[in-house]
């Protein structure tokens, strides 16, 4: 790194911290508003979540002409996936391709862990400073840090002492790694061990799986995409950004099916046969994804209902998985499906079919510990050449809880939020002038489509910026009224589905110690776009101006 490049008292419009898809979304409105940015970003090139997450298989869950950015309609034309949904490299590309495209580099600092961003109250700005020296002041503060970027390392006793490879599926190495002929151990089972497994066990000598909880996976039915199916969806381009945007769910779906329509989908699994609702199911099944969960209108809030599909899947895993001991290992029955986030697969239960993979249940085996050439069992001890971690992340709040954020007064937002994270809308934080956060927790982030998220916040705080230079303000803040009304309705809206009865990492239940509180807005983002546009117009509504 060179030692010019280095930010010495320096001063901006505005400083974001990270250059994912959030990130760089914000520069390029913010370049197009006037302002003076500055992205200091942790890893050495674009891309966020899509830069770290390089594990075998890495892909996204959600489809990719769905998953990209709207507000360029010549980029959304012009860019051509490749797959229903693209895997991580080709992502990480078209990240790459947008900094590019809209020469967005120029303003990114590469390399830089942002340390502490504090604010100065008489100043009215930011100070941010980096690990790598910088320290620059802005007024305006956006987090732009992701919902899952803060790996977890679980606390195995003698996780450190493994002697072979080592790896944690989302700081996986730039080069390549390769797995033949040797014997390889997963620690995990959530979407990124579903994904990776079948990668990682189709050239392995031997793959051991270690699993605490079993996940639901849907098949993502994936594969190349059709160029006249590509062609139709580009030329309603339009319509179908619109109906994302205004979903009532998520965020995906297609166009043409109407959600008040009397399918399956929009009826209650009571008003259902057993035999009609298997038949939806399979439908579901075989298009593929994880709107499996929109099967039945109720599926996420009536507890029968979601048992009735749990079901279905329950019967999918005992009719492909051969071996009757790890189907039943493989059925979840601890939490109701879709309450953790389901995981989409490309083969994953048929990969234990194979004779060198082995699933371990270690609640029945546990792990006692780790040792320098393997995972001790009670009572057995498995020899690996290499470990993978695919233990998730502290969700949400991991990333900004690692920054010492301090508002006025000194204000530790660690501190503030030690009883779970408190916002207003999920986009500012009482006594944090100034700072936006996007997707942020108390919105529907994790919930949605990232990518229609990003761009909702972004222009819901490009709007309140013009309404402050057009008024003169200089400083926007909410207060505790506001971020406790909201933060009691981000709970009731939880707390009428079934998402709390699961100890996922959405409750902050992964992280030992972190509060249980539901973490997402799980209203849906067309409601919520609608609520967050009423409160633009209500004058802005419990948002502070001076
Ligand atoms: P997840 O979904 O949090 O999965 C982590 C997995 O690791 C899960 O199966 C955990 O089991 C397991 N885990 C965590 N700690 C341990 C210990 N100590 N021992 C054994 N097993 C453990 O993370 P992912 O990276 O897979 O997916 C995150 C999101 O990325 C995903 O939802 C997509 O949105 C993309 P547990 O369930 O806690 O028993």
């Amino acid at each position: 790194m060179s030692e010019d490049n280095i930010d010495r008292n320096a001063r901006f419009d505005a400083i974001v911290v990270g250059a994912g898809f959030a990130g760089l979304c914000t520069l390029h409105r913010f370049r197009q508003m006037g302002l003076s940015t500055r992205i200091y970003e942790m890893g050495t090139d674009v891309g966020g979540t899509w830069y770290w997450n390089r594990y075998p298989g890495a892909r996204c869950d959600a489809e990719s002409l769905a998953y990209s950015f709207s507000f360029s309609p010549e980029l959304e034309q012009e860019w051509e996936w490749s797959e229903r949904y693209a895997p991580q490299p080709e992502i990480l590309k078209y990240a790459i391709h947008v900094s590019e495209r809209f020469d967005l580099r120029r303003d990114i600092r590469f390399n830089r862990k942002v340390k502490t961003a504090h604010f100065n109250q008489g100043m009215g700005v930011w100070r941010v400073t980096t690990a790598a020296g910088d320290s620059a002041v802005a007024p305006l503060l956006i987090m732009a840090t992701g919902c899952l970027s803060k790996p977890m390392v679980p606390a195995i006793q003698g996780v450190d002492s493994f002697a072979g490879k080592r790896y944690q599926a989302s700081l996986w190495p730039h080069e390549p790694v390769a797995f033949h002929g040797e014997r390889v151990g997963i620690i995990g089972t959530g979407s990124s061990a579903v994904q990776a497994i079948p990668v990682i066990a189709s050239t392995a000598e031997h793959l051991t799986v270690f699993q605490r909880t079993p996940n639901f996976s849907v098949p993502a039915v994936n594969g190349p995409l059709d160029p006249g199916f590509v062609d139709a969806f580009k030329e309603n381009y339009r319509d179908h950004r619109d109906f994302h945007k205004r979903g009532l769910t998520s965020g995906f779906g297609d166009l043409e099916i109407k959600p008040r329509e009397r399918t399956p989908a929009a009826m209650t699994a009571a008003e259902l046969s057993d035999e009609a609702l298997a038949a939806a199911c399979e439908q579901y099944w075989q298009t593929g994804g994880a709107r499996f969960m929109g099967v039945v209108g109720d599926a996420l809030i009536n507890k029968d209902a979601n048992q009735r599909v749990a079901e279905f899947i329950h019967r999918k895993i005992r009719a492909t998985v051969k071996d009757p001991q790890t189907a039943e290992d493989l059925c979840p029955t601890s939490h109701p499906v879709g309450t953790k986030r389901i995981c989409v697969d490309i083969g994953y239960y048929e990969t234990f079919n194979q004779l060198h993979v082995r699933l371990v249940n270690i609640n029945r085996s546990p792990i006692e510990r780790i040792t320098a050439k393997g995972v001790q069992l009670r009572g057995e001890h498995v020899e690996l050449d290499t470990l993978i971690l695919a233990t998730g992340f502290d969700a949400m709040t991991g990333a900004l809880n690692d920054i010492d954020i301090r508002g006025t007064n000194g204000q530790q937002l660690k501190e503030k939020w030690a009883e779970g994270p408190r916002t207003y809308l999920g986009l500012m934080i009482a006594g944090f002038p100034n700072l936006f956060t996007i997707t942020g927790p108390g919105s529907p982030s994790v919930l949605s489509n990232m990518l229609v998220s990003i761009e909702q916040h972004v222009d819901f705080i490009c709007s309140c910026l013009q309404h402050m230079s057009r008024k003169g303000f200089k400083q926007v803040q909410t207060g505790l009224d506001h971020e406790d009304a909201w933060v009691a309705h981000v709970n009731e809206v939880a707390h009428a589905t079934l998402f709390p009865k699961a100890g996922s990492w959405y409750m902050g239940a992964n992280i030992p110690g972190k509060p249980r509180v539901f973490m997402p807005y799980a209203g849906g983002v067309g409601p919520y776009r609608e609520l967050c546009d009423s409160v633009a117009k209500d004058n802005w509504r419990g948002f502070v101006f001076s």
